[in-house]
């Protein structure tokens, strides 16, 4: 008979209620406070030294690599086999809410937890980490720890990335003490599992709170930086006009056009970040700065989209007489996870007596880097408010969070037997 485990719910809720006050602040436009703990701010960093605490009162051995990934290990009875790792991380956008990422850390060291509380001896090691700089916000490209970790970006090159004040990653990553030494090509793990919200309306919409997902779609992050003419707003003849602020928002309105014209199937865009600099009312602007994110469930579709945007942009730069340049942040492929993974996702899950559904993933994460390394899967839970995430509305009840992280602690103990 398997053995069930079952985690303290109420540890674990006390453990998300205090980690939301780290980077807390009060949203206006929701009149609700959020989390702000962009990667490697003060905010961040005590989160980093609450959870190291957290990993450290389990019993954990901690150790933290060069990109600042950090990771707590519970022993298996056989130390030379490959250990079964869970993860997330704690880095959030600048509206965040209290679960994107630290369910799955705080739901791992809960495990942990609920192990040692159980008397439980595995025969691997148990491994749980969080990674640094998943959301892309602050250094410009998402996923950067586990991509690190995976192979996919090179260490130098993601300590060398700053933020909009010239900051390096590694700057930063040695003022607050989390310039670690273990190597970042960690030891390739048995398998990993991540417990994450779903951050979208499908399993609400399911009525269940347990999602096996079954993979990523594709993700393509650019900024375009567009190069026209200051000139007079009364003065100048609208025909003879190079206006960076019309073009950059025609590319905005045909963005969206893309998506409502079906022509590029699911895609997604959006222009998260518009500048148009010194931003003067009575002069029409030289420069504008826009970021675009497409996401598409199919990489084919995907290149169609940015073809298509790339040539409309070229049009519009010869018709208005600007220019443009493109610089690539980030671009990662569809993503499929392991099917062994996830039907032992499945299976745990009706041992519980948990309703799921399969579910493609709508965002990225750190998970879809580690699948390039070792068999991989997610479990998703619900959200409230639509599944709405990236906002202080995200919200996920104690309910169905205990039920994603039972699932995680079942499936991860499974794992850690095998044999
Ligand atoms: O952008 C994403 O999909 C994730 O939240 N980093
Ligand atoms: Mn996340
Ligand atoms: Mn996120």
């Amino acid at each position: 008979m398997t053995r069930i485990l079952r985690i303290n719910r109420d540890r674990l809720w006390a453990s998300l209620t205090e980690l939301k006050q780290i980077g807390a602040y009060d949203d206006e436009a929701t009149g609700l406070r959020g989390v702000r703990r962009l990667a490697l701010t003060d905010a961040d960093a005590e989160a980093r030294r609450r959870c190291v605490g957290w990993m450290l009162e389990a019993g954990l051995e901690v150790r933290i690599d060069r990109i600042g990934n950090v990771y707590g290990t519970r022993p298996g009875r056989d130390r030379s086999l490959p250990c079964v790792l869970m993860g997330s991380h704690i880095d959030t956008v600048a509206t965040g809410g209290a679960f994107d990422g630290t369910l799955g850390v705080l739901g791992g060291i809960e495990v942990m937890r609920t192990l040692n509380d159980a008397g439980a001896e595995t025969l691997r090691d148990i491994e749980v980490g969080f990674f640094t700089e998943e959301e892309g916000v602050r250094f410009g490209t998402d996923m950067l720890g586990s991509a690190v970790t995976a192979g996919r970006i090179p260490l130098d090159h993601a300590l060398k990335l700053t933020d909009q004040d010239g900051k390096t990653v590694l700057d930063e990553l040695v003022r607050i003490a989390f310039d670690g030494d273990a190597h970042e090509r960690r030891p390739i793990p048995h398998a990993y599992i991540e417990c994450h919200i779903e951050q979208g309306p499908i399993l609400a919409g399911a009525g269940v709170d347990i999602g096996i997902v079954e993979g990523v779609q594709s993700i393509s992050w650019q900024r375009l930086i567009i190069r026209g003419e200051a000139a007079h707003a009364g003065t100048t003849p609208i025909a003879s006009r190079h206006d960076a602020g019309l073009v950059a928002a025609s590319v905005v309105v045909m963005a969206r056009q893309m998506c409502d014209s079906g022509e590029f199937g699911q895609l997604r865009a959006t222009v998260g970040n518009f500048d148009l600099g010194v931003g003067q009312t009575n002069v029409v602007p030289h420069q504008a700065t826009l970021t675009i994110d497409l996401r598409s469930p199919a990489d084919d579709l995907m290149t169609a989209a940015e073809q298509h945007l790339a040539a409309y942009v070229d049009e519009l730069a010869a018709r208005h007489g600007v220019d443009v340049t493109w610089e690539r942040m980030a671009k990662t492929a569809v993503v499929l996870f392991d099917p062994s993974i996830q039907d032992l996702l499945a299976a745990t899950a009706e041992d519980l007596g948990l309703p799921s559904v399969r579910v493609m993933s709508g965002a990225g994460h750190d998970a879809q880097e580690i699948a390039a390394i070792c068999p991989a899967a997610m479990v998703f839970v619900a959200g409230e408010n639509g599944g709405v995430s990236h906002t202080p509305r995200e919200y996920s009840s104690p309910e169905a969070c205990g039920n994603g992280v039972d699932v995680l602690a079942n499936a991860i103990l499974r794992l850690a037997d095998q044999a």
